[in-house]
């Protein structure tokens, strides 16, 4: 009887436990309400299901336990139950990965809109680049890479003379413009991820990777590293600010330029 109480509990105290639970989503800043659905149907198929598997383990325990007049039934086929339980399988698995497949389409292909910005990840830092006026990024090789060039951007291309450049600073985005995020990393794999923008994606030395999102509130969202990158690796935050626009351009012009700053130390 203990077993059955206990394996009640464990099912009563699960679903309490979600629906009352402090740590639910941040409020959502960006375009991908998709993620949020999708975890929504995968919350409703695996708690129905894991619900349904503890309380029936419960009626067993319950039903079946030794009575001294008692004795087992020998059942090692049954084709009925196993044709149910094999339709029902197979349609839960495809409802949990079918919205999954949609959403991915639709995050890895960008909108011709999009302007792009480039992330850096390194142990632990995050730099930033923006296209400047031209509105383009300059291209980048790994043998430019210096303590004045940490981003290995190509001085003779024309290109990237313009392109802006952050370290250790915040990231700015303006409110409602779609953004490609292009993703590289120095050293080792980090994960550039903005829980309130439901968005991240590996960073992986020697690739660019990208995702893409529209922001759409404004204020200061926090970023973190999303794959274990050594030691320093819990403290490796970001800040994205997203504002409206003509605050974002008054931001931008601010910022420092690649030609000016590798100019300095010529
Ligand atoms: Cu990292």
């Amino acid at each position: 009887m203990a077993v059955v109480i206990a394996l009640v509990l464990v099912a009563i105290g699960s679903v309490t436990f979600h629906v009352l639970s402090p740590w639910w989503w941040t409020p959502i800043a960006s375009n991908w309400g998709y993620i949020d659905g999708t975890l929504t149907v995968t919350f409703w198929i695996t708690g129905v299901v894991f619900t349904a598997i503890v309380l029936f383990m419960a009626y067993c325990v319950l039903r079946f336990r030794h009575r001294p007049d008692h004795t087992a039934e020998f059942g090692p086929e049954n084709k009925r139950l196993e044709w149910w339980l094999t339709i029902g399988t197979t349609v839960g698995v495809c409802v949990l990965l079918a919205p999954g497949l949609v959403v991915w389409h639709q995050f890895v292909t960008v909108p011709a809109s999009a302007t792009e910005v480039e992330i850096v990840g390194q142990q632990w830092r995050w730099s930033y680049r923006l296209p400047g006026r031209d509105g383009r990024l300059g291209t980048v090789a790994v043998r430019w890479i210096s303590p004045e060039n940490p981003l290995g951007i190509d001085p003779a291309d024309v290109a990237g003379q313009d392109d802006v450049i952050i370290e250790g600073g915040d990231l700015q985005l303006p409110i409602g413009r779609p953004v490609k995020i292009l993703l590289r990393a120095i050293d080792v794999v980090h994960n550039f991820y903005v829980p309130a923008f439901r968005a991240k994606m590996d960073m992986v030395p020697g690739q660019v990777t990208f995702f893409w999102f529209t922001p759409t509130r404004t204020g200061a969202f926090e970023g973190i590293c999303a794959e274990l990158c050594g030691l320093g690796h819990a403290v490796m935050r970001a800040r994205v600010v997203v504002v409206e626009a003509p605050e974002y351009d008054a931001w931008l012009e601010r910022q420092p330029t690649f030609a000016p700053r590798v100019a300095s130390v010529q």
